[in-house]
């Protein structure tokens, strides 16, 4: 594959070996001739959202469908938002619910999933795999919802309808042919808390604890440096606290798009007297302006300004920062001492103060200001903005998890947080702000590869079970085990493992080369065009949708980011009678797996899911009572013992300060440093269309933003098409390359040496090798590369 020009342009050392590794993502079916950029928007939402909102409802759903949906989109009484994870307002906490309690990329995920569209066995006669292999995961996602069972043996060119026992059986004589300890039972953060606690006991009772799941490539890094220095990985805030800070720091996020409902959090905290510092290297439309559509100004005026402080730093750069602000706030204490440390937080609560003390003054201002891009001036202002405040609240996403030194830096802003006593009290706290819909909750429900022992021990205990306790794969070590022939079959509970995961081509190659591929899915993805020898699509019930089920309509419970439980009633008339809730895919496969008078009363579950709550309410810590509490209108607060009583379950009995060394990423002349990242119009994988609007990149979606400065040093143009090429050093003397081709560059606001690309377009370029210290993490905020002439 034009190798010829490929050499041309290398410069690798003379020893090296060359690895060219790539695939050329579909883009036929995408007619992107006609990019087009504007001057990104000034302020977020407004009327503008909420009209895109309604267009994307109508065409996917009609007038009907759209008036019975949105108005039970996050209502006590209707369905939890399939969109992000951020949090409903309480009224514990005073505050109602607004009748459109929702936002733009809400109602697009809602109708997304309950299109009137459908794929069904038709479809698959029609098109073969190969067929299917060459569009684009937005092309397929158009098609519809799944509808029907659908087979590929071996050999097969087309998927086939399949009954649903005969799907079943096949699955099931595979999996016990090649053993749970083969097996990877993937999941993404759309599960129920039912569906993820009987999906975790399935893998466990084969004897697997093999449970990767999107959280792996997501908040991993947070619940790493979490757990380890406050001895819970989940955040420590409600949405009363954030909205109650005297300064709210938002680092490494987009809410304008990926958490849009924050944004009327953050004009609550603005007008109540709070501040806003927003550190990222792009000028996120949402950070700066928002435009309240349920407020007047909101429709007619100008908006309210966000950011009262925003760090343009560069990629990478948060850990030097947040050491640069250790350093002045330890100083700015020796000057005036007693003004600054909460020295009693410190020392009731806290392990390791002298030792991080040691360490914590020394600063290189040059080597901070080459690694964060930002002068001093404003770093120190940034750390007075800390030490003036009465409530801090620190909340990021992947700008900061998605780093090679991911959970150093989660660390360190934990340090600033326990330096001035900012955890466990009210308005103030750390604040991971989570992705999908209940990626916490099917953490909580026990979907990690490496559940603590007293988990472990509390379903033996229920189930009389003995499951395994050898930690299983997560995301990356799936892959290498697929590379090496030690995973052989895949589940996956929702997602879209091929398009997700890093390094796409070899991904692909993985997943084809699986005995058994098993997808339970809404919609058609990449996944389902990369078999295995044998492969199947179960397609299932989604949350808009009423679940009927022998004692009668059920619910689900779900937990958003800020760790309230509740419950989500879908209304919704299914597309085909022949889908299945996830519950009941999860307990027929069991079923067929352990044949009758297994342990688990699998077919109780299915029928009554109040059954599958007892027993998460006597196994899953602070669950007691499970049934009843999430029956309460605004369900309940799952425990936080350092938010709730500033206790520290971790080995010390009290928070721990830890001392963090950054470091440079090495991007050798020429080469940019990557991040890959949303646009406006998509669900990670899930694209809605080509418009990001607040970054005004309309009709295509491979481009990539490079500062003007970077372009003309390099000889690029503006609109100019290129192929982004990776380089990673494997280790081995060797530069491994990937390519991902056709790229139009266009000029933006972005540090020097810094570029953005999309998510998943950019991921053929992501290294499977470079990952998070810590939380194995796949690094897609900071790939280098270099740009060459199409
Ligand atoms: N509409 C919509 N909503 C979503 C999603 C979606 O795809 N679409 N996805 C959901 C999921 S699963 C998740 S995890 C969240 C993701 O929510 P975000 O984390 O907001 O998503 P990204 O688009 O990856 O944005 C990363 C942000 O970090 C910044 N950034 C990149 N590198 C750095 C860095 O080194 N330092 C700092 N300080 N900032 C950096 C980028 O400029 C960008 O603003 O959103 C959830 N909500
Ligand atoms: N380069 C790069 N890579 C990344 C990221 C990045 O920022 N950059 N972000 C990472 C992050 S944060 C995440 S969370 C992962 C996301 O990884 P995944 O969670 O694996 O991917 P999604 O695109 O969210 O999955 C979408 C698919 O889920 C299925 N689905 C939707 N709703 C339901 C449902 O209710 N039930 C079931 N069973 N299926 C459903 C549909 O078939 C849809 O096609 O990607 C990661 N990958
Ligand atoms: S902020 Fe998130 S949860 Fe709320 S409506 Fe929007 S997408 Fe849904
Ligand atoms: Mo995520």
């Amino acid at each position: 594959m034009r190798a010829d020009r490929l050499h041309r342009n290398l410069r690798v050392r003379d020893e090296g070996r060359v690895d060219l590794v790539g695939r050329q993502s579909p883009e036929k079916d995408i007619d992107e001739s006609e990019l087009e950029v504007h001057e990104p928007e000034r302020a977020a939402v407004g009327v503008r959202g909420i009209t895109v909102a309604l267009r994307r409802s109508l065409e996917q759903m009609g007038p009907v469908r759209t008036a019975r949906t949105l108005p039970l989109l996050n209502q006590r009484s209707g369905f939890d938002c399939p969109g992000c994870a951020w949090p409903d307002p309480r009224e514990e906490d005073g505050e109602s619910r607004k009748f459109a309690e929702f936002c733009e990329n809400g109602a697009k995920a809602v109708a997304e999933e309950a299109t009137t569209r459908t794929v069904d066995a038709e479809f698959f006669r029609e098109h073969s795999v190969d067929d299917l292999s060459e569009r684009t995961d937005y092309w397929l996602g158009q098609q519809g919802r799944l509808t029907t069972p659908v087979i590929k043996r071996e050999g097969d060119t087309h998927y086939r309808p399949v009954e649903w026992a005969e799907a079943f059986r096949v699955i099931a004589e595979k999996l016990n042919e090649l053993g749970a300890e083969r097996t990877a039972f993937y999941t993404s953060g759309r599960a129920s808390n039912e569906a993820a606690f009987c999906y975790q006991l399935l893998a466990r009772s084969m004897g697997s604890n093999n449970l990767p799941d999107c959280s792996n490539m997501c908040h991993e890094s947070s619940g790493t440096a979490l757990n380890e220095t406050i001895g819970v990985g989940k955040g420590s805030v409600s949405l009363h606290d954030l909205e109650n800070a005297d300064l709210v720091v938002v680092m490494g996020q987009n809410p304008g798009t990926n958490h849009p409902r924050m944004l009327s959090s953050l004009e609550r905290v603005k007008q109540r007297g709070g501040k806003i510092l927003a550190i990222n290297p792009l000028p996120e439309t949402g950070l700066m302006r928002f435009r309240n559509p349920q407020s007047v100004r909101g429709v007619v005026g100008a908006g309210t300004p966000l950011a009262d402080e925003f760090a343009q730093i560069r990629i990478g750069g948060d850990l030097a920062l947040f050491k640069a602000i250790s350093a002045l706030l330890m100083r700015a204490e020796d000057e005036a001492p007693g003004t600054v440390l909460d020295s009693s937080f410190i020392e009731n609560h806290t392990e390791g103060f002298a030792e991080f003390a040691e360490q914590a003054r020394d600063v290189d201002w040059t080597e901070v200001e080459r690694l964060t891009g930002l002068e001093r001036e404003q770093i120190e202002r940034i750390a007075r903005m800390f030490a003036e405040s009465s409530g801090t609240v620190v909340c990021w996403a992947m700008g900061i998890t998605q780093h090679r030194q991911a959970v150093p830096t989660i660390r360190e802003i934990v340090n600033v947080q326990l330096m001035r006593g900012m955890i466990g009290k009210p308005g103030a706290g750390v604040c991971p702000v989570r992705g999908h819909s209940n990626v916490q909750g099917d953490r909580t429900m026990g979907i990690w590869e490496r559940m603590p022992e007293s988990f472990l021990a509390a379903l033996d205990e229920e189930f009389d079970l003995r499951v395994p306790r050898e930690p299983g794969w997560d995301t990356v070590e799936t892959l290498h085990a697929m590379h090496e022939g030690r995973c052989a079959a895949f589940i996956g509970l929702g997602g879209n493992f091929a398009a997700a995961t890093p390094d796409s081509a070899a991904t692909e190659r993985a997943l084809r080369g699986c005995e058994l591929t098993v997808q339970i899915s809404t919609k058609l993805n990449r996944s389902h065009v990369v078999p295995g020898r044998t492969a199947l699509i179960l397609p299932t019930l989604g949350r808009t949708e009423r679940d009927r089920q022998r004692s009668g309509d059920q619910f689900v419970t779900v937990e958003d980011s800020m760790s309230v439980v509740h419950a989500s009633r879908g209304r919704l008339a299914p597309s085909s009678d022949q889908q299945l809730s996830e519950v009941a895919i999860i307990s027929r496969l069991a079923r067929a797996v352990f044949g009758p008078g297994h342990r688990v009363p699998w077919e109780e579950f299915e029928q009554d899911y109040d059954r599958i709550r007892e027993r998460i309410a006597n196994v899953v810590p602070g669950c007691a009572d499970y049934n009843r509490k999430v029956r309460e209108p605004d369900g309940f607060v799952l425990p936080h013992p350092p938010r709730d009583s500033r206790s520290f379950p971790t080995p010390t009995g009290r928070a721990n300060f830890t001392a963090n060394v950054p470091r440079m990423i090495h991007v050798p002349e020429g080469r940019l440093l990557l991040q890959s990242l949303r646009s406006h119009d998509q669900y990670n994988t899930t694209v809605y269309g080509l418009s990001d609007r607040y970054r005004g990149v309309e009709n295509a979606r491979r481009v990539v933003l490079v500062n003007s400065a970077d372009m003309d040093e390099l000889g690029f143009a503006d609109g100019e098409t290129v192929d982004l090429v990776s380089e990673w050093a494997d280790g081995s003397g060797g530069i491994e390359q990937r390519r991902a081709e056709g790229f139009r560059v266009v000029p933006y606001s972005t540090p020097r040496g810094c570029a953005a690309a999309y998510y998943p377009e950019a991921n053929p370029l992501v290294p499977l090798d470079s990952v998070a210290e810590g939380s194995n993490t796949p690094v897609s905020k900071a790939v280098v590369i270099r740009l060459e002439r199409g």
